[in-house]
């Protein structure tokens, strides 16, 4: 699987496109979803290449995975939508054609601030 550089996130991870930013260390980018679907909507994506969920498991390191799920609860604390700092929240990997995947670098969505309702419509 090739990854393409030109995907809208990874032109975010170069700074060649604005986002606005909640988090970002060593592993990973977290910015506002420009387009919310909920009161909260974040997206936290991984700083590698990687076009989605599988290709990241099979060819990350494990240093990148932990980052990547650890900077999941991170960014939520930061959003105050986490277990500990809020009412929950809603992770979700689009993977791929049936999975409805628009943007072909891995990113996890961040959906909070209000009852998220039906898991799948
Ligand atoms: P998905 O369908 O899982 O690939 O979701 C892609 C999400 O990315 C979608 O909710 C809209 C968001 N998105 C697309 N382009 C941009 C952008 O340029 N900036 C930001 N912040 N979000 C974007």
């Amino acid at each position: 699987m090739k990854y393409d550089d030109n995907n809208i996130f990874a032109k975010i991870l170069r700074g060649e496109i604005p986002c606005k930013k909640i988090y970002e260390d060593k592993y990973v980018l977290s910015f506002h979803d420009v387009n919310p679907q909920k009161k909260v909507h974040a997206l936290v994506i991984p700083k590698g290449k990687y076009a989605n969920l599988d290709d990241f498991n099979q060819n990350a390191s494990d240093e990148e995975i932990v980052g990547l799920i650890k900077g999941i609860t991170t960014v939520a604390k930061k959003l105050n939508i986490s277990v500990e700092n809020g009412d929950g929240y809603r992770t979700l990997a689009n993977i791929a054609e049936n999975g409805g995947q628009e943007v072909p670098h891995l990113h996890f969505h961040l959906f909070g601030g209000e009852k998220i309702g039906k898991m799948v419509s």
